[in-house]
């Protein structure tokens, strides 16, 4: 049995939404041949993993990757964020602002992590769409995070890849304008793929790497591991679960550890391109909004 399944969304040439198998020869199974029409009945199964596995026994390979366009993961699942869970974002952190700079040191030791609401599902953007940067700000940045795939028991289920937009002048001024630097039209994207089946002790091995390209070269480039991410997974799913409920489950984006230097802001037209190299890559180009 293969111990790690790659899942997904996309649309056919006939422009029917999908779910997605890829096979390690990289062909891809039709899920909706074996009756799947949702992710989120898969990640609400038992075992998630014997599930894809049995189905993927029933049917032949259909599409190759090129045949199909890639959709956001996200189905019914809102979108939240921890932030200052590495090191690295701290320090930035209380480099922008002064005036906030307590709150990001305390709470990167606190027992309770920060936690935010991040996206509403049908808002999340998908691999190869656009993502914003707002035309009230200045300085302007993509968080590139691992994302945990959570089941309304709060289980995890998967891990994925996910873009926190954010603008760090808006942020650095006030604290409690926090919203509007992570909130707005196309600040959410999340992709390429679900990884069912891996550990989070796993996960924790893979690493993030973050490029930026803006005519034709790589104008920024980074790189963390997301073992060091200082608390872990369950125990930020577990805030995130507390006194709450998700019917449909959520995701969870778990902070970004790669910050560009304070002088970089993104423009128009630049591609962000992030690597989980457990996972596979979320590309996604810069617009205005
Ligand atoms: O409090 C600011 C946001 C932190 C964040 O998004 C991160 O560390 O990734
Ligand atoms: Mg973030």
């Amino acid at each position: 049995m293969n111990d790690k399944m790659k899942i997904f969304r996309f649309l056919t040439s006939q422009r029917e939404t999908r779910i997605g198998l890829l096979t390690e020869e990289k062909h891809i199974l039709d899920l909706s041949d074996a009756g799947v029409n949702n992710l989120t009945s898969l990640l609400e199964a038992e075992n998630p993993l014997e599930q894809i596995e049995a189905l993927s026994q029933q049917i032949p390979a259909r599409f190759s990757l090129n045949e199909i366009q890639l959709l956001s993961p996200v189905e019914r699942q809102e979108v939240w964020a921890a932030g200052v869970t590495y090191l690295r974002s701290k320090k930035a952190r209380m480099e922008e602002s002064n005036f906030s700079a307590n709150a990001y040191d305390r709470v990167y030791s606190a027992p309770r992590p920060e936690i935010f609401f991040k996206s509403l599902p049908e808002k999340v953007v998908g691999p190869g769409e656009p993502v914003g940067i707002r035309t009230d700000a200045h300085w302007n940045v993509p968080e590139p995070e691992l994302a945990v795939v959570i089941n309304s028991q709060g289980t995890i289920v998967g891990y994925t890849i996910g873009n926190d937009m954010s603008s760090r002048d808006i942020e650095g001024e006030n604290l409690l304008y926090l919203p509007q630097a992570k909130i707005y039209h196309r600040s959410c994207a999340v992709g390429p793929c679900i990884v069912v089946g891996s550990t989070e002790t796993l996960a924790r091995t893979w690493v993030i790497t973050l490029q930026i390209y803006r005519g034709g070269g790589i104008i920024f480039e980074g790189q963390t591991t997301l073992n060091r991410i200082k608390r872990s997974f369950e125990d930020l799913v577990s805030y995130l679960y507390r006194s709450q409920t998700f019917p449909h489950g959520a995701v969870l984006l778990t902070g970004t550890g790669i910050v560009p230097g304070d002088n970089f802001t993104l423009q128009p037209n630049d591609r962000i391109r992030i690597e989980v190299n457990g996972i596979g890559v979320l590309e996604n180009t810069v617009i205005m909004v």
